[in-house]
């Protein structure tokens, strides 16, 4: 499918500001979603509320833009309504953790089979960069001026936990492994999650001493660690309390039973 038949051209210009990663995270998506072969008029796109959750906007295609951290419990009902559909939810690290959280957790242990993608750019990028749920320890924000006490919410972990069937996490810089992951995701049955840490050099790179979108990748670069690492770290009873470090890679891929099959409407979108 051509990259003009994918978007949504009469909402353009669009909002995103120069630089930020969600263009990136579009331009993977894009990819994933036409290597596939999957097709637009029988998918459709959720999202909740923030510059993140403005992507479904930007696709040709059936799009439900709903209330702030509500997007799981919409699209939930949606693939209950049409089963045959693909269901895709674009949201925020604001908007899935932190007002969204319980249906984020809930979401993740009914496995309704729908595919999560959650841009985190460890702030509130929409609203002016207000700490999150994912700040990273001792980095500043327009409410945290003095760097931020608190530790962050580990997104990915808490899916697995919860007992999504797939979840990945890969940064924008990590741009082939992203669109594998994608593709995975997108094929699993059941609830699959991908976080995609991503810049936004406006509210929190500028503020952090990284003022441009390279800054940020190379910030992503120098401090992302794969996930057998960090676990064996874990193991070893290492601090991992390290402040900006993400860890990254296919932390889970299995398959449990979806809600679908547990009440017989199943019929894998
Ligand atoms: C019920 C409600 N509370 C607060 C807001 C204000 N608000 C809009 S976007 C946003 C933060 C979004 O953050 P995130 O999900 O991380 O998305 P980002 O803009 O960073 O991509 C907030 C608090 C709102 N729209 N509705
Ligand atoms: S405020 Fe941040 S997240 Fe929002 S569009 Fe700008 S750079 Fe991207």
């Amino acid at each position: 499918m051509d990259i003009f038949e994918f978007y949504r051209k009469e909402q353009w210009p669009h909002v995103f500001c120069p630089g930020c990663g969600i263009g990136t995270l579009m331009n993977c998506f894009y990819r994933a979603f036409d290597e596939l072969g999957l097709t637009l008029d029988k998918t459709v796109f959720v999202g909740g509320i923030g510059c993140s959750s403005r992507v479904p906007l930007y696709i040709n295609s059936d799009a439900l833009h709903t209330t702030h951290g509500r997007a799981i419990a919409f699209a939930t009902g949606l693939k209950l309504a049409r089963p045959d559909l693909k269901v895709v939810v674009f949201t925020g690290d604001g908007d899935l953790g932190a007002i969204g959280g319980n249906h984020f957790i809930n979401g993740c242990r009914r496995n309704v089979d729908m595919t999560v993608i959650c841009i985190n750019n460890n702030v509130y990028g929409m609203t002016g960069g207000q700490a999150s749920i994912t700040t990273p320890h001792n980095f500043l924000s327009t409410t945290t001026p003095f760097g931020s006490k608190e530790y962050p919410l580990d997104l990915s972990e808490i899916a697995v936990a919860a007992g999504a069937n797939y979840v990945a996490r890969w940064t924008t810089r990590h741009v082939h492994e992203l669109t594998r992951s994608l593709k995975a995701a997108m094929q699993k049955k059941g609830f699959s999650f991908v976080e995609v840490v991503s810049q936004c050099p406006t509210n929190f790179g500028r503020r952090n001493k990284m003022a441009d979108s390279t800054a940020m990748l190379e910030w992503f670069k120098d401090n992302s660690v794969r996930r057998e690492k960090t676990r064996a770290a874990a193991l070893d009873h290492v601090d991992l309390n390290i402040a900006g470090q993400i860890t990254i890679g296919e932390f889970v891929d299995r398959n449990r039973e979806c809600f679908e099959e547990l009440i017989g409407v199943e019929k894998h979108g």
